[in-house]
């Protein structure tokens, strides 16, 4: 096992990787930025190395200033958490170069899984189903037509190398076809450096559905059971549930078997995500895959009991899965909102100072925070300050759970998210659990022309 982890991160997840650590006994180093010095992550690490200034390309981001602290302080192994260099096959590669294990899956596999058009190949080869489209990128303006003349508008152009929304057109009508594959292509040129762009059936109002796995070095393969994420805005994740009220057992069984032959197809090792959409009439496609921790990740630790942060360092240190499939039991309903310093209603930034931060807490509730009474949040990094999970014996506690932990929460001193999950959670749809992607966009809608647009 693991002497010292190095955790390549900040904010709620460096400490969650600390906590995992701790209970193993291995020892940890933390790293920070010039604005992070007094942040928890550096106090509750048994070391700590400043990495450079505010700015994450100058310290969070910088490889060299990572694998440094990690040499200096005899890490064994890195962390990334989420976010930063958690998905860069570079750092997996010069943690291999120097003898360093980087917790997650090889290079190779996050590298395949980064060019989504070739994952997308790779997936439907092995039998996962994946909507119509291209094979590989488009490399001419007939051939596309042609194309998505035969899978039938609406059509989405992505680019290879984006995800999380970045990149993408949708096309409803052949005329605006070359337009749409051209400004992807330039957009996705000068966000990602590669102007490969593809091309996909479009599914209108899908649910977003993930499921997490876990591979060991030795071939094993489990699955944990799936996530809904469709409560999103701008590609930004609200709140995520576990287990999805669209998925019946037989289906989860179905879905489980299909990710666990895909993982195997790529030898994936350590924890990873394969999302999928669900078109309206329950049937799921490919869309991408995570080689990292999720954000979500607690609430699938709460309906299952896995500690998945734990998993992944048992196995980087080479250690068999300790449990299989037929072992791994889901219980009860699992719902995590994601508290972000923003103003409920424009989601302008609200960085500062907290004056008073206390949450209740009581039974089933679980908050992963690195926020505290007087500290200071940050404008250079994500707006994430807590994650508020919650579990009951059905979606109905849980919901009940989340509402009242979430009306005694007090934060003061800068503005949250809150008042919008309170909105969300009192919504007769989302407590029907007749969610999909565009799920925000008319909830937003009916707020503004609600009763309190009316009142002003
Ligand atoms: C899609 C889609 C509909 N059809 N692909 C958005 C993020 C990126 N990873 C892929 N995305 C989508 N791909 C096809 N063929 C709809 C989306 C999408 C979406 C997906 C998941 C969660 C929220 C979303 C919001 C808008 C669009």
């Amino acid at each position: 096992m693991f002497k010292k982890i190095l955790i390549a991160n900040r904010g709620e997840v460096a400490l969650r990787v600390i906590f995992a650590c701790r209970e193993l006994g291995i020892k940890t180093v933390a790293v920070y930025s010039e604005v992070d010095e007094h942040s928890l992550h550096v106090r509750f690490a048994d070391q700590d190395v400043c990495i450079g200034p505010a700015r994450s390309a100058d310290s969070y981001l910088n490889v060299p200033a990572v694998i440094s602290a990690a040499e200096i302080t005899g890490a064994d192994a890195i962390h990334p958490g989420y976010g930063f260099l958690a998905e860069s096959a570079y750092l997996a590669e010069v943690c291999e170069a120097c003898h360093i294990k980087f917790i997650g899956p090889d290079p190779q596999v996050i590298r395949l899984m980064g060019d989504k058009a070739r994952a997308r190949r790779v997936m439907k080869k092995a039998g996962v189903p994946v909507l119509p489209g291209s094979d590989g990128p488009i490399d001419s303006e007939d051939k596309a037509l042609k194309l998505a003349k035969d899978i039938g508008y609406p059509v989405i152009v992505k680019a290879t190398a984006g995800g999380g929304g970045r990149g993408m057109r949708v096309v409803r009508a052949a005329p605006e076809l070359s337009h749409a594959v051209k400004t992807a292509q330039r957009e996705a040129e000068a966000a990602f450096g590669v102007g490969d762009v593809y091309l996909e059936k479009y599914i209108e109002s899908p649910r977003h559905i993930e499921f997490q796995v876990l591979g060991d070095q030795h071939g094993s393969v489990v699955h944990l059971g799936e996530r809904e994420c469709s409560i999103q805005r701008r590609h930004q994740k609200l709140m995520e549930e576990s287990p999805s009220p669209a998925l019946r057992e037989k289906i989860r069984r179905k879905m489980g078997g299909i990710v666990i032959d895909a993982a195997k197809a790529v030898q994936y090792t350590n924890a990873g995500t394969f999302e999928f959409l669900m078109d309206p009439d329950g049937r799921f496609y490919f869309m991408e895959a995570n080689t990292r921790l999720q954000v979500e990740h607690p609430v699938t630790e709460m309906v299952t009991g896995v500690d998945i942060v734990k998993e992944q360092i048992r196995i980087a240190a080479g250690e068999r899965l300790s449990f299989k499939q037929s072992e791994v039991t889901f219980t009860g309903h699992s719902i995590e909102c994601r508290v972000n310093a923003e103003d409920p209603e424009t989601f302008a930034p609200s960085p500062g100072v907290i004056h008073v931060f206390s949450v209740p807490g009581g039974p089933g509730v679980r908050v992963e925070t690195f926020a505290h009474s007087e500290c200071v949040i940050s404008p250079y990094y994500d707006s994430l300050i807590a994650k508020i999970i919650v579990h009951g014996r059905d979606r109905q506690e849980a919901i009940a759970r989340m509402r009242r932990t979430l009306e005694m929460t007090v934060i003061e001193g800068i503005k949250t998210s809150i008042p919008l999950h309170l909105k969300i959670l009192s919504d007769p749809e989302f407590v029907a659990g007749t969610l999909s992607t565009s799920f925000m966009e008319r909830f937003l809608a009916r707020q503004r022309s609600g009763p309190l647009a009316e009142a002003v």
